[in-house]
């Protein structure tokens, strides 16, 4: 197909944190990049996810979710999820459509007033939700902003995306493709091993053990011959009992941690994975900007 007749663009998936934006990219994509827990602020970093077609390429861009931050680690997730709203030519705006229309699902929608490009609200998580019950909310959003249309998905279920996909097909200029045909990321597979085990950390710890976490990759080696990959990482906590709640009693934590973190990382590679983790100290790492940037941010 000819260049002129190639849909081509970004497009930014923004909303409050839980609502679905990386379950939705992995459900576009039909692959799983973005790592998904029922805990708000997983996401911390701008994951980008590729979709290619004869017809288009559509670069979409996952999310930090947009709020009231206060640490300068969520100072700097709320950032960059603003700073995609620069550099794209449509947004996806997801809200969980089985919440109220509160100051945390809507409130949101004022990043929205500095864009100039087209913003197609989408109500994900609609299997939660009485079918009777959308047509209001969709008229009460309609009153909160010029949205170019309004899509109700279940991200989850992998319902409504198709529809979605070619009303943001609408909206997106033609033009040349940005990124090779074959890639579906430009994460590198040790971000996304990272990302792999700070989600199982998410999924086998309470309170304030996820967020003060990190992950580190200390090495990566690809045996072919043995058909292995060794990792050895370092998961960063905030003081030291956070450190023994994530080691576990007799380790036993730390060990579930690296086995769930293993399988999918197995998967993922399609490799032996011998994964070995430590756990460190680093007071207050999510105040210090400096350690904030080398994680990527
Ligand atoms: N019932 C239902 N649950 C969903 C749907 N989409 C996502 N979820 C669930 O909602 C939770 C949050 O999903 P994520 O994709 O991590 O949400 P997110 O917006 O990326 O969250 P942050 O990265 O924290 O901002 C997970 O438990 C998902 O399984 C949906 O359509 N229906
Ligand atoms: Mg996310």
């Amino acid at each position: 197909m000819k260049e002129d007749k190639i849909k081509s663009g970004m497009v930014a998936i923004v909303g409050p944190p839980n609502v679905g934006k990386s379950t939705l990219l992995n459900a576009l994509l039909g692959q799983k990049i973005s790592i998904v827990t029922p805990k708000p602020q997983t996401t911390r970093n701008r994951i980008i996810g590729i979709l290619n077609d004869p017809a288009y390429q559509i670069v979409l861009l996952d999310t930090p979710g947009l709020h009231k931050a206060g640490k300068p680690l969520n100072q700097e997730m709320v950032k960059i999820a603003v700073a995609s709203l620069a550099e794209v030519d449509a947004v996806l705006f997801l809200i969980d459509v089985s919440l109220p229309i509160s100051n945390k699902q809507a409130g949101p929608v004022v990043y929205l007033e500095s864009s100039t490009v087209p913003a197609i609200l989408v109500l994900n998580k609609v299997d939660l939700l009485d079918r009777e019950k959308i047509l209001p909310i969709i008229e009460a959003y309609r009153k909160i902003y010029p949205f170019a249309a309004i899509m109700p998905v279940s991200a989850l279920l992998n319902s409504g995306t198709d529809v979605l996909l070619q009303e943001l097909l609408q909206h997106l200029p033609t033009g040349p493709k940005f990124y090779p045909d074959d890639i579906p990321t430009d994460a590198t597979e040790r971000f996304i091993v990272a990302e792999i085990i700070r989600e199982k950390i998410f999924l086998l710890t309470g309170q304030e053990i996820p967020y003060s976490t990190a992950v580190i990759i200390d090495s990566f080696k690809e045996e072919e011959e043995k058909n292995l990959v060794t990792i050895y990482a370092t998961i960063v906590v905030e003081k030291s009992s956070q450190k023994s709640i994530i080691i576990g009693r007799k380790g036993a934590k730390l060990q579930q941690i690296g086995k769930n973190s293993r399988q999918d990382i197995e998967k993922l590679l399609e490799l032996r994975v011998l994964l070995k983790l430590w756990v460190k100290v680093h007071k207050n790492w999510t105040k210090d900007m400096r350690f904030i940037r080398d994680l990527g941010l």
